[in-house]
């Protein structure tokens, strides 16, 4: 028996491999089905690694955030371009400000093609008033609290916190705040408006098309530059007693016309502010889109250094750090850049502002440099997030905060609270270098485990992976929403 067995087996079971071959290909699932499994199971995941810390919500934690705020108008930007009879600029170009109709198309050509967030100041108001009233009867238009500090605010009350918000309102801008929310600043007649121009990713403007979804604003601020709620906020701030104190919107001075010095006032204003409040209290710098090298200049003289934490995108951490190496300003950068990349630039950044930081320690002179440890920076890209925090500071929970700054990208750029990966993809490799250095570690994304934290130097790196949306609601205030989300769990 047993040698006939042998002899079967020697006849067919060279067969065998081939049998199994075929069966797997017949029940070998589709191509799309292993897709969604993937991102069905990087989804469940990643809700693991956020439901994993709970925010105290018996113990409402207290976050002050300044400054300002305004409507958004949203429209799709080709068709608000179209209507006006703008024709797409045969030379794309780059303005620190708007003054006219062809330096808008310009400006717009030269960030819309890579599809790189972009935000300017409008010398022009009967422009800007055009381009607004055009807005009223674009097909899907929509108004919304808008600005840095109130989508911030905004978030951090959904996710459980109580919030003082400096800014200057309107009082149906107030209505419609969440309760949880109190507001210190003057009451304004006329709300800044900001117009948000959206395309998708792919969209086509006369030989341009867009590698990926984004937004170009224009804004015509009159409140929002003069930090008008600085004096309420500082006086409420004091009873408030915040646990985090954020510091946001200041890219509406950018190339603002302000009086000589006037920028210089407020920007110490705030300085004192910052300075004067407990040590204990974290303070947040979210960053944003700045074209001015002064302003920058000067953010990094009154703001940075009384930071312990900064957030910012793509495009601003390689714009600060240029300026930190001393070279110029970098107005565009790849939009999708690779995690490596973006890792030594977040490596430089921690390292540069805390030499200075030893440094003054060391030389007992704090006057206008770092003042503060920066313990923590968090990098939001399109399809990745990456936060970097001290060891033993006081921010907790860095894996879920992490976890939950990509989940809540997807849904701020979907519009849903519920994620669904059919509108999804991931566009992060399947592993990723931790730096651009030769010989670096490898790290697979793994679909049960898709936050990947390790310890370097003195310091802890988080990386997620982002389920990208691919049906886009909206991308503006995207950044403040998922900085904002991260935050939360981190207080
Ligand atoms: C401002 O915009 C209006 C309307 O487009 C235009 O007629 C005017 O020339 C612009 N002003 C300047 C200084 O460019
Ligand atoms: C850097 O900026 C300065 C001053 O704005 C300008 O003169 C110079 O050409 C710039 N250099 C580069 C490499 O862009
Ligand atoms: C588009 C989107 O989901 N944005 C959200 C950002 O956060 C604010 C405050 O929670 C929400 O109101 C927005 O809907």
């Amino acid at each position: 028996m047993e040698g006939e067995g042998r002899v079967l087996w020697m006849k067919y079971g060279s067969l065998l491999p081939l049998l199994v071959l075929v069966l797997a290909l017949w029940f070998r699932p589709p191509q799309d089905a292993v897709l969604d499994d993937r991102l069905d199971a990087v989804l469940s995941s990643l809700l693991r690694a956020e439901r994993k810390v709970g925010i105290n919500t018996a113990a409402r934690p207290r976050v002050a955030i300044g400054f300002g705020g305004c409507v958004d108008l949203i429209v799709d930007g080709v068709m608000l371009l179209n209507k006006m009879g703008l024709t797409p600029a045969n030379q794309p170009h780059h303005h620190d400000y708007i003054e006219n109709e062809v330096q808008l198309a310009q400006s717009f050509a030269y960030f819309f093609a890579p599809g790189a967030a972009a935000e300017r100041f409008m010398l022009n108001e009967t422009l800007f008033n055009e381009l607004v009233e055009a807005s009223r009867d674009i097909p899907g238009n929509r108004w919304t609290v808008g600005g840095n500090a109130p989508v911030m605010a905004g978030r951090m009350a959904t996710e459980g916190c109580d919030v003082l918000l400096g800014g200057s309102f309107s009082p149906d801008f107030t209505d419609v705040l969440s309760q949880h929310i109190t507001v210190a600043g003057n009451e304004v007649e006329e709300p800044d408006i900001h117009l948000i121009l959206e395309y998708p990713s792919g969209a086509s403007w006369g030989q341009y098309t867009s590698r990926r979804a984004n937004r170009y604003i224009v804004h015509s601020d009159d409140h929002n530059p003069y930090l008008s709620s600085m004096e309420d906020f500082a006086t409420k701030l004091e009873e408030f007693e915040p646990d985090l104190l954020v510091v946001g919107g200041l890219q509406m001075m950018d190339n603002f016309p302000f009086q000589a010095g006037e920028r210089k006032a407020l920007l110490s204003h705030l300085a004192e502010l910052l300075s004067s409040s407990s040590p204990k209290i974290g303070v947040h710098f979210e960053m944003a889109s700045f074209v001015e090298e002064s302003i920058m200049e000067d953010l990094l003289q009154y703001v940075v250094p009384h930071a312990d934490s900064l957030g910012m995108n793509e495009q601003e951490l390689p714009n600060l750090l240029s300026l930190l190496k001393g070279t110029n300003i970098t107005v565009l950068s790849d939009p999708n850049p690779r995690v490596a990349t973006v890792l030594d630039q977040m490596r430089e950044v921690y390292r540069i502002l805390n030499k200075c930081y030893k440094d003054a320690v060391r030389e007992g002179n704090t006057g206008g440099t770092k003042v503060k440890l920066l313990t923590r920076l968090h990098v939001h890209t399109l399809a990745f997030q990456a936060i970097i925090v001290k060891h033993g500071s006081q921010w907790k929970n860095t894996m879920s905060a992490t976890a939950k700054a990509s989940l809540t990208a997807n849904r701020h750029v979907c519009g849903s609270n519920d994620i669904d990966t059919t509108k999804a993809r991931l566009i992060m490799d399947d592993s990723f270098s931790v730096s651009r250095q030769e010989g670096s570690q490898r790290i697979p994304l793994e679909e049960t485990k898709p936050v990947s934290c390790w310890a370097e130097d003195d310091y802890e790196i988080c990386v997620a992976p982002v389920l990208v949306c691919t049906e886009v609601y909206q991308t503006a205030g995207g950044g403040d929403n998922v900085s904002a989300a991260g935050l939360v769990l981190q207080i």
